[in-house]
């Protein structure tokens, strides 16, 4: 059964030991950050700060920052399972002949069961506040240093597309300018933006609708960060991850529907004529985002449970929650870059690469130029467009292995035969570009060179001892006595 709401989660987090409660008090300025921070590193537990100082609802940061409370989360083992009912999705998309289409008919009303579902009254509005409310009510987080304020970090924001009507969750981080307004920091490229700059088309002086819902059932929660394509709806893929449909509330003040279980809803609308200074932000690189240029966000009216929790994160030098929030991604869409691109075998994006800076893809090679074709592939792959680094490796190198792929990729390059720059969209937060949202991207064809690719000599093979010494040697190992022996 999937998890109700957020509240739910926590409570199977804490009969697992995989929650802390905090009853100290705790500024939400600075201090809950420095903890939390400490906690992910560590491999630490959920938090639970139930006393966080200038406010009376907890706070919860960390809620999935492991792999194991990841899994938890998504009701799994291990991530594969989720990967492999993706790859049970794909694979009946194109049926031959009447019997496979036959068997299509269930999968296809499993896909129908996790539409969302709207329902007539949700927790979420079990207090319905249009005057005398305030931001300074939760314990919004200053994370680092030299942020501009505090800032929501994971909000669902959600909109309609002007033109098609259709739905989108984005988390943007929201930055607190004061009790009623905040920023909104859709960069340039999201789904966000996009419907903000073609409502600003047809009307310039008029609104965009923004619900902002905080806090719900973890696969919920989780739906704003996915890389969707335009126009799907994230509630149904959210719907997909936790096998039930989302549960949808009508808002109160705005014609947007939120998840019933939610924690906290903001409901109001960005103008779409105004613009303010947002930022710094320590993010998710490890260095502040300087100021920009972002919509304003206006509060009419807020909605929350009786006793709400205020659920967030923090970004900042990796490893942090957000890399295994990504390494979900990675692993569930994995079997999607594959339907288009089967020769891809594995990809990896390690910790350090915060996930725009570094991919690592390894292939099935089978004509010359290949390495440079996925590179192209990856580039224009939705969110994958940001990647600035993009290695390719051939099949026999698990990315998944930093060393080996260092090893291995570092000694199949001639660096001015097989680097290759190209110039695109690069992702705002790359403090390094040339210009804000436009710069290069560096692709390395690390795999096998070929005759057809004017690499003319034989390429050597890897060392590997034989299998027959390495079966003498088993056998006299253990009278050598190597293993383990210290010096003393
Ligand atoms: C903690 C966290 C904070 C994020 N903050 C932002 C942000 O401020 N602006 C942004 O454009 N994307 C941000 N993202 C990434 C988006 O959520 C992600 O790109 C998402 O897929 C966007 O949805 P969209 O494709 O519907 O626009 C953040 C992601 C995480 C995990
Ligand atoms: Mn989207």
């Amino acid at each position: 059964m999937a998890y109700r709401d957020l509240r739910d989660f926590l409570r199977t987090l804490e009969r697992k030991d995989e929650l802390r409660r905090i009853s100290a008090e705790v500024d939400p300025v600075l201090e809950i950050t420095e903890i939390t921070d400490r906690a992910v590193k560590a491999g630490g537990p959920a938090l639970l700060f139930e006393r966080p100082k200038g406010s009376r609802i907890p706070a919860i940061t960390n809620l999935v920052g492991t792999e194991r409370r990841m899994n938890l989360a998504l009701e799994v083992e291990s991530l594969e399972e989720v990967a492999d009912r993706v790859r049970s999705f794909i694979d009946v998309q194109s049926p031959q002949g009447i019997l496979e289409k036959v068997k299509m008919l269930p999968k296809l009303a499993e896909l129908g069961s996790f539409f969302p579902k709207t329902v007539r009254s949700g927790d979420c509005q079990e207090v319905v506040r249009t005057e005398n409310f305030s931001l300074d009510y939760f314990p919004i987080l200053k994370c680092w240093p030299q942020d501009g304020g505090r800032y929501i970090t994971w909000p669902m924001v959600i909109t309609k597309n002007p033109e098609t009507g259709k739905r989108n969750v984005g988390c943007y981080r929201m930055q607190v300018f004061d009790g009623r307004t905040t920023g909104m920091h859709w960069q340039t490229q999201k789904h966000g933006a996009e419907h903000f700059r073609s409502a600003r088309a047809s009307n310039p002086g008029g609104k965009l609708e923004v619900a902002v819902a905080i806090g719900a059932d973890p696969a919920t929660a989780l739906a704003g960060i996915l890389p969707v394509p335009p126009d799907m709806d994230e509630f149904l893929f959210s719907g997909f991850l936790r096998r039930e449909p989302v549960e949808l509330v009508q808002c109160k003040t705005v014609d947007l529907a939120v998840p019933a279980n939610t924690e906290v809803v903001l409901e109001g609308y960005v103008e779409l004529s105004e613009l303010a200074t947002e930022g710094p932000f320590g993010d998710h690189t490890g260095f502040y985002s300087l100021e920009g240029q972002y919509p304003v966000f206006h509060i009419q009216c807020i909605t929350h449970r009786k006793d709400p929790l205020y659920l967030t994160t923090i970004v900042g030098p990796p490893p942090q929650e957000d890399y295994f929030i990504g390494h979900a991604i990675e692993r569930i869409f994995l079997p999607v870059m594959k339907m288009q691109y089967p020769e891809i075998v594995d990809v990896a994006m390690p910790a350090e690469g915060i996930f725009q800076n570094l991919m690592i893809v390894s292939i099935r090679k089978s004509y010359p130029g290949h390495a440079r074709k996925i590179m192209n592939a990856i580039w224009s792959l939705g969110q994958a467009m940001f990647t600035k680094v993009v290695l390719v490796v051939d099949h026999d190198v698990n990315v998944q292995d930093s060393k080996e792929v260092v090893w291995k990729a570092l000694c199949a390059i001639d660096p001015e035969r097989d680097i290759q720059f190209v110039l695109g969209p690069v992702d705002t937060l790359d403090h390094a570009a040339r210009r804000q949202d436009f710069g290069s991207k560096m692709g390395i064809d690390a795999t096998r060179k070929w005759a057809e690719e004017g690499y003319y000599g034989p390429w050597p093979d890897e060392i590997k001892m034989d299998p027959a010494t390495k079966k003498r040697v088993d056998a006299i190992w253990h009278q050598l006595k190597l293993d383990g022996s210290k010096k003393k």
